[in-house]
């Protein structure tokens, strides 16, 4: 495997121009105490150990080469004429960025229609997954599917049988609202043991994006559901997955099930299921069935294949739990983790991703020597039902090894597990629903690498 396909992260470095005294004063003049004190002293206590002075960076003003200081030498974006407006185009990231990519995991599935690719959520910041970087998960390839030709129906038990078109839809009225996706299967390669290097590949099966739609249940109000018998909904997709799943009345009556075809603003990418997607806030992935061109009313679940033989929870005991379907409360830290190198001691942001199927996260605790000590990390705004929450947390590395974790509570009292806490329930040779403590080791060269503590 190629470096550069294993991390795609940043390099946590600090610029270093902030490690020159003069660069500390400049930039924390105006700081005041508390926070920025410490942030001050982690980088004083760095730039002591720093011998030769550092060149400044790049881009910045230099003095013209042994010549009167000053005279610059002004880099060419500081004084040439820029690039244009388009007449008309989509926006791109700089080509700086390149390195930024969802990614299969190499080896992971023998077919790229069944298949995954991986958010790169060591480089991500806040809640939204950009919509390019939402992670994708196809078991029978993706469809551009064209939206006037498309069409959503409603039956069962209903007094009317209803066929809308997209244009009927988007006629009603709509909700936005944040929400995160992830698939059951997240993070199932560490059931056993630690197997893959990075946050993209153990955490990367997660997303959250802005979904705007209609609420289930205006659509099903439409066609006269019968909400008193009709305990269950099966939605079903349009691509050739047949991918068929329940869902339980109750969240669709509470107006938190969308039939969405927004995505950040923009039309879902047809990756997502353009145009047309099931959004099922807290529960797993496999359930906001992409290319929506179906749903029926029903009195009992359909056990449909992907309900009956996958998406199973394999007990230690030899059966199968059926059914499982909120995401439990979860987190990972995402700097520093696997892949990524600490270049010096000093100062650090820990980052990181907490999330709930059962609403808002209410703590998240940090612990950077393999959970011994834990220290409560900061929640960032927004913090919201059943989305991505970010955390942040100062921390000085003494240069020592360190085992950093994050564990999440949510507002229903849950705490995440530990790995031993969870196998003791659910074994190790299951598939989904690890929502397990991850471990970063922080090496003494800095690399970080993918471990396990018992
Ligand atoms: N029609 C259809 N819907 C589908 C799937 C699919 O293959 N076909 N995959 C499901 C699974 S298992 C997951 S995890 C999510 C992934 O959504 P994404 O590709 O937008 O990330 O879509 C779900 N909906
Ligand atoms: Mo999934």
């Amino acid at each position: 495997m190629k470096e550069d396909s294993i991390n795609s992260g940043r390099v946590q470095k600090a610029p270093e121009s902030f490690l020159t005294p003069s660069g500390i004063k400049a930039v924390f003049a105006e700081g005041k105490k508390g926070r920025r004190d410490f942030i001050r002293n982690a980088f004083a206590a760095a730039a002591a150990g720093a011998a030769a002075p550092m060149a400044m960076a790049q881009g910045n003003p230099v003095p013209a080469e042994g010549g009167d200081p000053n005279i610059l030498n002004l880099p060419e974006h500081a004084t040439g004429l820029g690039q244009g407006v388009a007449v008309e185009g989509y926006g791109k990231p700089s080509k700086f960025e390149a390195n930024l990519q969802r990614r299969q995991s190499p080896g992971l599935t023998q077919t790229t229609q069944a298949s995954v690719s991986f958010a790169p959520l060591q480089s991500l910041f806040g809640i939204v997954t950009p919509s390019g970087l939402h992670f994708e998960r196809h078991h029978q390839g993706w469809w551009d599917i064209d939206p006037s030709k498309h069409r959503f129906m409603i039956n069962g038990m209903v007094k009317k049988n209803m066929v809308f078109t997209m244009d009927e839809i988007m006629r009603l009225p709509s909700v936005s609202r944040f929400h995160f996706i992830e698939c059951g299967a997240n993070t199932a390669t560490e059931w056993g043991n630690v197997a893959v290097p990075t946050v993209q590949y153990t955490h990367g099966m997660l997303s959250c994006s802005e979904f705007t739609g209609v609420p289930l249940i205006t659509l099903l109000e439409l066609a006269g559901a019968d909400l008193k018998n009709g305990k269950f909904v099966l939605a079903e997709g349009g691509d050739g997955s047949s991918m068929t799943r329940t869902i339980p009345m109750s969240l669709i009556t509470s107006g938190e099930v969308i039939v969405a075809y927004g995505q950040n603003g923009e039309m879902l990418r047809p990756e997502n299921g353009y145009p047309l997607r099931l959004v099922v806030p807290g529960v797993q992935g496999v359930s906001w069935v992409k290319y929506l061109r179906r749903v029926e009313v029903g009195d009992k679940p359909y056990a449909a294949k992907d309900e009956a033989i996958h998406y199973v929870d394999l007990q230690p005991d030899g059966t199968h739990r059926q059914y499982t379907n909120i995401q439990e409360v979860k987190s990972v830290v995402t700097t520093p983790s696997g892949g990524q190198v600490l270049l010096d001691k000093g100062f650090y942001n820990i980052t990181g991703l907490a999330w709930s199927g059962k609403g808002k996260i209410k703590r998240v605790d940090v612990s950077t020597d393999g959970g011994r000590n834990w220290r409560q990390a900061r929640l960032e705004t927004p913090v919201l039902s059943k989305a991505l929450t970010r955390f942040n947390l100062d921390w000085v590395w003494d240069g020592k090894p360190a085992i950093i974790q994050s564990r999440a509570q949510d507002e229903t009292g849950h705490v995440q597990p530990t790995y031993q806490q969870l196998r003791s329930v659910r074994g190790t040779r299951s598939i989904y629903h690890n929502n397990a403590i991850q471990s970063w080791l922080v090496q003494e060269n800095g690399e970080v690498k993918n471990v396990q503590v018992s």
